[in-house]
């Protein structure tokens, strides 16, 4: 397993709930480690990027309405496989699907307020860290027990 970077982002409903704190904990206490971390109100032109995948779907409109509507905590997250860790740790998109344990599985019931966004593979999180961070806002740091985490 290689040290992967992946793009976290808690949305406007996790933020507004209080629930940064519980989302923050639960990727420190897995162990990875955060290289980036700013408070946005997201701007139409950079939701649409973020979602432009998704611009034919019906949901579209709605969805870069709803990520513009307020304060989005945007991360970046290091570690050994992060990217699908990070995607297991978050939980099925659908909230009712979302196994227990699950951020979405314990904190969300609606797929249009599901809290928390994580990138969905390697292209993409290189695509969304560009997207959401300039190279100046990422620190690259060794965590004072690193060694405890994993071998050298
Ligand atoms: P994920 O966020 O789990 O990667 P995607 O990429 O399929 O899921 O969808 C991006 C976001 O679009 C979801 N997090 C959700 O907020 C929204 N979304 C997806 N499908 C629907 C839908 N059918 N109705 C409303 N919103 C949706």
């Amino acid at each position: 397993m290689s040290v992967e970077r992946t793009f976290v982002a808690i949305k406007p409903d996790g933020v507004q709930r209080g629930l940064i704190g519980e989302i923050l904990e639960r990727f420190e206490r897995k162990g990875f480690k955060l290289i980036g971390l700013k408070q946005l109100i997201p701007t139409r032109e950079l939701a649409e990027k973020h979602y432009g995948v998704h611009k034919e779907r019906p949901f579209f409109g709605g969805l870069v309405e709803f990520i513009t509507s307020g304060p989005v905590i945007a991360m970046v997250w290091e570690g050994d496989g992060v990217i699908i860790s990070a995607r297991k740790l978050i939980g099925a998109t659908k909230p009712l699907e979302a196994d227990p344990g699950t951020i979405r599985g314990d904190l969300a019931v609606n797929i249009g307020r599901n809290v928390i966004h994580g990138s969905d593979g390697p292209d993409t999180a290189a695509f969304e860290i560009d997207l959401w961070f300039n190279s100046i806002e990422l620190c690259d740091w060794t965590p004072s027990d690193q060694r405890w985490r994993v071998e050298s």
